[in-house]
């Protein structure tokens, strides 16, 4: 007996498709693409096309497991019941709360599942009644959501509108790997007669696509963004009447321009000045103009003040005005349809719990004044142990003899090897969660395909499941999927409806001219070239370029370092699999250009170890002019476990935080390649 059942891709992707899953007796044998979805269209990615060997992997971790011997690489470990690995983990959580109180234990996840229920939901529910410690999930968007906090710089227009745009700016955005959904939209507009830019380090896919690509030093984009804006002020290019209308601060930004040397910042950015010139005209009289930001803009020291920069280009040109004009922004949608308060209900928090900083873990579980301590963790949906920064300071961390981790996954994974106990944890396709796509207004009731293989369970079972163990009888952590989703949704939006459809749009018609009458998301509802926030916060008031950490400085590290996403892997969530092993020799290189390979005496092919005060990993380089003279660049999502010995990328980058929101810094990073002697790393 076969039967098609609609499961969402739960991956940590802007599209949100909707998959057809075909099971014959209780094994699932095709996975398709709905044809009727509005961003999917009959189309899954290169990864998502293979995603039965994610659930079929012979790797799987089906049982529950305890650790023997000592934490780190080569951990042991041995089979234990569910009874024993619950009662052990509410065992140990309750021997910290009597000494050091509930906040002793410390959730630690992200987007490893983008499900509001099963990740962005019961498990809020249960930690909040639990009165841990919360975390502040900064690691992907901490730049940019920090700077939403004094400018209205995420929420921008449809996708659908980039059909209407004469210009498409892709600004640290690569959508050709990480969502390419809107490429279609994009197609559409490039027939209509649209030109593409892409302003990148990096030659992507998506800048080699592009009529034009602008290579901007890494970390430097809000000194091109402010030359932009001193050539269209200083050419009469404004649209003085939506600035009159609909902003405020011009003046005292205006003076800001004047004040700034071009040359001086052409020489920041590495464009040159006619370069910009051409830039900004083409962006000022290029009617509607769209600028589609990714979060590459924003991983560096200045990054939050970068994003603020690019969002006052559409408010000085009035690019707003037109359909297709404006910022469409990766995360746009992200937020707009759930009622947060009422899927994470915060308000069962108790009123002063702290919040901890998830790039600070590993300062804080070192620090031996952190009070109370970390004494718990309990990780999920996070392989911590690859995509974290600063990787050697982690894993000391990690290694702290009293502490209590649990890693819930699908697999033994590098972070496992740091746990006590691992919890078996089920695919998307092995339960029901609600899922909200952040790359457009659309859900979807994601339907449980199979029986959970072997002993797996899902994120709500294991927190329900600890919930019980501890007495914690609060309805809310109990809610079942369908119930959760009415109060996960936004008032307005019917919880039947969405129950009921295969997908379900999340307004009724796609929002193209957010931002055409005004309406921005500030105090004064106004766009605020001039922030008073700011100012009370002690902040630079008006926009301005705030240095990277490390891509200017002077050194003993020369080189920018970008270790970049993956197209066959979804951050490091594909790295143990055939589609990525098979990869390792012709993609996990390191691209230099030829006259710093010149430089070291080195060739295509040649194993190179890449240093810096943090750490090293080795890999083979290739020669290639995609990079700039200055920086290298590499894709990561490999395992450090099955790397025979060679490290991961996140050996050298760093803890350092964005400017504001506490972010993560992955692309600001200097480094040093020199040819390996085959010794050991340390
Ligand atoms: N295939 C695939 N898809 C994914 C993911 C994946 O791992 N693989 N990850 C998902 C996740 S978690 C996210 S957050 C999104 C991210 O989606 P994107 O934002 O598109 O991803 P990135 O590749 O991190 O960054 C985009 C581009 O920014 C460039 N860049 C780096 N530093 C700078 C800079 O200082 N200035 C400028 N102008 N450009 C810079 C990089 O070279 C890169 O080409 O993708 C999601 N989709
Ligand atoms: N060098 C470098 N580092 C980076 C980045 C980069 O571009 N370069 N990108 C950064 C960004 S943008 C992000 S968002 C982070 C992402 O970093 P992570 O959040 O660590 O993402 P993944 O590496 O995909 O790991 C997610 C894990 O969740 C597991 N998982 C999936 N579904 C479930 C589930 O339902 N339940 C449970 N319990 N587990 C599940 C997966 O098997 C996987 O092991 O990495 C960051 N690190
Ligand atoms: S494009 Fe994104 S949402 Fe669509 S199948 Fe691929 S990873 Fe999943
Ligand atoms: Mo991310």
């Amino acid at each position: 007996m076969s039967q098609t059942v609609q499961v969402v891709c739960p991956h940590d992707c802007p599209d949100s498709c909707l998959m057809e899953v075909t099971v014959e007796h209780d094994r699932a044998v095709s996975i398709k693409a709905s044809k009727e979805h509005p961003f999917t269209r009959g189309a899954l990615c290169a990864k998502v096309n293979k995603f039965l060997d994610r659930v079929y992997a012979p790797d799987r971790l089906l049982y529950p497991v305890k650790r023997v011997g000592p934490k780190g690489p080569g951990a042991q470990f041995v089979r234990i019941s569910w009874d024993e690995a619950v009662s052990t983990i509410v065992e140990k959580m309750q021997t910290t709360m009597a000494t050091h109180g509930p906040q002793s234990i410390l959730p630690y996840s992200y987007r490893g599942n983008n499900g509001v229920y099963q990740s962005n939901g019961i498990d809020r529910r249960f930690f909040h009644a639990l009165g841990a410690s919360t975390l502040a999930r900064t690691i992907c968007a901490g730049g940019l959501l920090g700077a939403m906090d004094y400018s209205d710089v995420f929420f921008g227009f449809a996708p659908e509108g980039l059909v209407e745009s004469k210009l498409i700016i892709f600004w640290a955005s690569n959508p050709l790997n990480t969502g390419f959904h809107v490429w279609p939209f994009v197609r559409q507009a490039q027939r209509r007669g649209a030109r593409l830019i892409a302003i990148d380090p990096y030659r992507s896919r998506t800048a080699r696509a592009c009529d034009e690509h602008i290579a901007v030093r890494p970390g430097t984009d809000a000194a091109l963004a402010l030359a932009m804006m001193k050539i269209i002020e200083a050419e009469g290019l404004a649209d003085l009447d939506y600035v009159q209308q609909h902003t405020i601060g011009s003046e005292p930004f205006f003076s800001r321009l004047h004040s700034l040397s071009l040359p001086d910042l052409a020489q920041t950015c590495d464009v040159p000045v006619t370069t910009i010139q051409d830039l900004a005209r083409t962006y000022a009289t290029t009617r509607p103009a769209a600028i589609r930001t990714g979060v590459g803009i924003q991983r560096n020291g200045g990054g939050a003040a970068a994003v603020r920069a690019v969002a006052c280009l559409p408010a000085l040109t009035g690019a707003w005005r037109e359909a297709g004009g404006g910022l469409c922004n990766f995360g746009g949608a992200m937020f707009t349809a759930q009622n947060l308060k009422g899927a994470m209900r915060f308000d069962l928090s108790p009123e002063g719990t702290r919040e901890i900083n998830m790039m600070r873990l590993a300062e804080h579980l070192l620090d031996p004044s952190f009070d109370p301590p970390i004494n718990v963790l309990h990780v999920y949906n996070c392989n911590l142990a690859a995509s974290l920064p600063d990787q050697a300071e982690l894993r000391r961390g990690l290694q702290r003899a009293d502490l209590f981790t649990v890693v819930h996954d699908l697999f033994l994974t590098d972070s496992a090897d740091y746990a006590d106990i691992v919890l078996p944890a089920t695919s998307p396709l092995e339960q029901d969660d609600m899922v909200l796509a952040y790359g457009g207004d659309f859900g979807s009731f994601s339907r449980k395909a199979l029986e959970p293989l072997g002993e797996a369970k899902s994120n709500a079972d294991v927190f329900q499941l600890l919930a019980t163990g501890l007495g914690i009888t609060e309805p809310a952590v109990h809610a079942s999927a369908e119930a959760f989703t009415a109060e996960a949704l936004r008032d307005d939006l019917s919880a039947t409806d969405f129950l009921s459809r295969p997908f379900m749009p999340t307004r009724p018609e796609p929002d193209l001219l957010p931002r055409a009458q005004g309406g921005f998301l500030t105090p004064s509802g106004k766009f605020e070239f001039f922030c008073e926030k700011m100012e009370r916060d002690g902040l630079d008031p008006l926009p301005a370029f705030v240095p990277p950490h490390e891509t200017l400085s002077e050194g003993p590290f020369p080189l920018n370092f970008l270790p970049r996403k993956h197209k066959d892997s979804l951050n490091s969530s594909y790295g143990h699999l055939p589609v990525m092993r098979r990869q390792e020799s012709t993609a996990r290189t390191l691209e230099i250009h030829p006259r710093d390979a010149a430089a070291r005496g080195l060739d295509t092919g040649d194993e190179v170890r890449v240093f810096n005060d943090r750490g090293a990993f080795v890999l083979p380089v290739v020669v290639s002019e995609r990079v700039q003279a200055g920086t290298v660049a590499t894709f990561w999502g490999w395992w450090d476990k099955l790397s025979g010995g060679k490290g991961n990328v996140n050996n050298v980058t760093s803890t350092q935080l964005t400017d504001v929101g506490g972010g993560g810094t992955f692309y600001d990073c200097r480094v040093e390649v020199e040819r390996w002697d085959g010794q050991a790393l340390a």
